[in-house]
């Protein structure tokens, strides 16, 4: 694990939920080929992580995190990349980018921190926020109900869709290697806690539990399950094969002259 340390401060506030993701992430791809691995951030206190770890990095303007992983991808198949993103930066700022990916199956992982609001500019909402939320921009309540990020997703055709707990380590670790080792758009929702603008640690706690895989190619398994809220699954929900973006896109065509190819898209 020293490996993958570098020498940045940290500067997340004591106990926040990302110190999790990161513990996680160090043990989920601590025996893969690290020269392989290249992670991308949008921007946000989620996208410090990017300074914590001694991998191939790139921080992207807000939002815009996704994109920039799909560029590296298309650029240089072989790579694994894996974007990390806030709820602000990837719901909000960059939603469309988001569901795109999704729709073509690009073959990248999106590990989306789930804090319900904006951490890094000191807690606006966000399109998860719940119906009320008070935080610096409403004050008075958000008269708004939450998106559930993962029904959206599996509306947009993702092939790999998953829930874990920053603070359920073992379990994020387990997921994510199974969301990293998935061919196609895999996205991992981690629901954490800002213990210093919605400290929801307590609430999780005691609100999730573990589900065990199971017919996983059942989307209508996988709506029920994702739209559960008395008590909040976490698990796989989904994950079906389908052919990837590369594959289907003008990289695969690389042995072709470019106007062989602009002769066939026209
Ligand atoms: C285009 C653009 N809009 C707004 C900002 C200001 N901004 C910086 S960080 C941030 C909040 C990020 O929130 P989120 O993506 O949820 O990440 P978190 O801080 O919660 O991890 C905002 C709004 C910016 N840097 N760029
Ligand atoms: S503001 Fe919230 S999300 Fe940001 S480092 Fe502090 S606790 Fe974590």
């Amino acid at each position: 694990m020293k490996k993958l340390e570098t020498n940045y401060k940290n500067t997340w506030c004591p106990f926040c939920g990302n110190f999790g993701i990161l513990a996680a992430f160090k043990k989920a791809i601590e025996n893969e080929n690290l020269d392989k691995i290249v992670i991308t951030t949008g921007i946000g206190c989620h996208a410090k992580l990017a300074d914590y770890i001694n991998v191939s990095s790139f921080y992207s303007l807000h939002g815009r995190a996704i994109p920039v992983a799909e560029g590296i991808k298309l650029a240089n198949p072989e790579l694994k990349v894996i974007v990390f993103t806030g709820d602000g930066d990837s719901l909000d700022e960059g939603i469309s980018h988001l569901i795109h990916a999704a729709k073509r199956n690009i073959d990248i992982t999106v590990i989306l921190h789930n804090n319900r609001l904006f951490a890094l500019t000191t807690g606006q909402f966000t399109a998860t926020s719940p119906d009320g939320f008070k935080g610096k921009s409403t004050p008075m309540g958000a008269p708004e109900s939450p998106l559930n990020p993962l029904e959206l997703m599996l509306a947009s055709n993702a092939t790999f869709i998953a829930r874990s707990y920053s603070l359920k380590i073992k379990h994020l670790e387990e997921t994510m290697k199974r969301a990293i080792s998935h061919k196609g758009f895999s996205i991992v929702e981690v629901l954490t806690p800002c213990v210093s603008f919605f400290n929801t640690s307590d609430f999780y706690n005691e609100n999730t539990y573990i589900i065990e895989d199971s017919n996983l190619d059942s989307e209508e398994k996988a709506l029920k399950k994702i739209k559960e809220s008395e008590k909040i699954p976490l698990g796989i929900f989904y994950e079906v094969q389908k052919e990837v973006y590369s594959k289907r896109a003008l990289v695969s065509k690389k042995e072709e002259t470019v106007e062989k190819i602009l002769e066939e898209l026209i």
